[in-house]
């Protein structure tokens, strides 16, 4: 079973079925409250700060024995001592700049929970992507929550439950702000999915606790 919670065009505006109308209320959640959505999360869009600033990697990824480029760029930013790593990829940390430290603090304002890294995604265009996965990291615990902010063009993100299949599509914005709260990562899966239409530049900022 599919759904399509619903697709925003502009800042508030949405589109349902056949109709649509103006976004009004800060937050939107699904499945019981484990995934909360606030569109307009962040007054500025600081794509053009991360895109210039951040110290972006071109990975490679071996996957049944053959190697090929990830297909975005990522980076990690993190505390004093707390690195990365996932699908063997090594990533060096980064220290936070006084912009993400602004953007961490807004969000663990927010959700309540302190983080010490941040994974980036830069997607470039709709060939960029992120395939199905979840951030089950040993390091992140068994009941991770993990924000994910948005700056940059729209881009869908899919969810789909492991037991039953069920697909969920949430159109995100950029200025947006997503919270998988437990037991998400236990019991569905995410992905950015390749898009043959034409997407703008997109990154993302998800940000984690990582035990040491
Ligand atoms: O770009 C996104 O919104 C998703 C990124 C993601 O799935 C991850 O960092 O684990």
């Amino acid at each position: 079973m599919e759904r399509w919670w619903y697709s925003l065009f502009s800042a508030n505006e949405v589109s349902m079925g056949q109709g649509s109308f103006v976004f009004e209320s800060e937050v939107e959640s699904f499945l019981d409250g484990m995934i909360e959505y606030y569109p307009n999360f962040f007054k500025d869009d600081e794509f053009s700060y991360l895109k210039e600033k951040l110290n972006w990697r071109k990975d490679l990824i071996t996957i049944f024995g053959k190697t090929n480029p990830i297909p975005r760029l990522h980076c990690w930013y993190g505390d004093q001592g707390i690195n990365y790593e996932y699908s063997n990829i090594h990533l060096p940390r980064n220290d936070w700049s006084s912009e993400l430290i602004k953007i961490k603090d807004e969000i663990e304002e927010k959700v309540s929970t302190r983080f010490n890294g941040m994974l980036a995604n830069y997607y470039r265009d709709g060939s960029d992507y992120v395939s199905w996965h979840s951030d089950d990291e040993k390091s992140l615990g068994p009941n991770p929550t993990i924000a994910c902010a948005s700056f940059g063009g729209p881009r869908v993100f899919s969810l789909k439950n492991r037991k039953s299949g069920e697909l969920i599509k949430i159109n995100l914005q950029g200025r947006s702000l997503l919270i998988m709260h437990p037991p998400t990562q236990r019991e569905w899966l995410h992905q950015i999915p390749k898009s043959k239409v034409f997407e703008d530049e997109r990154i993302s900022l998800t940000f984690r606790f990582v035990h040491q």
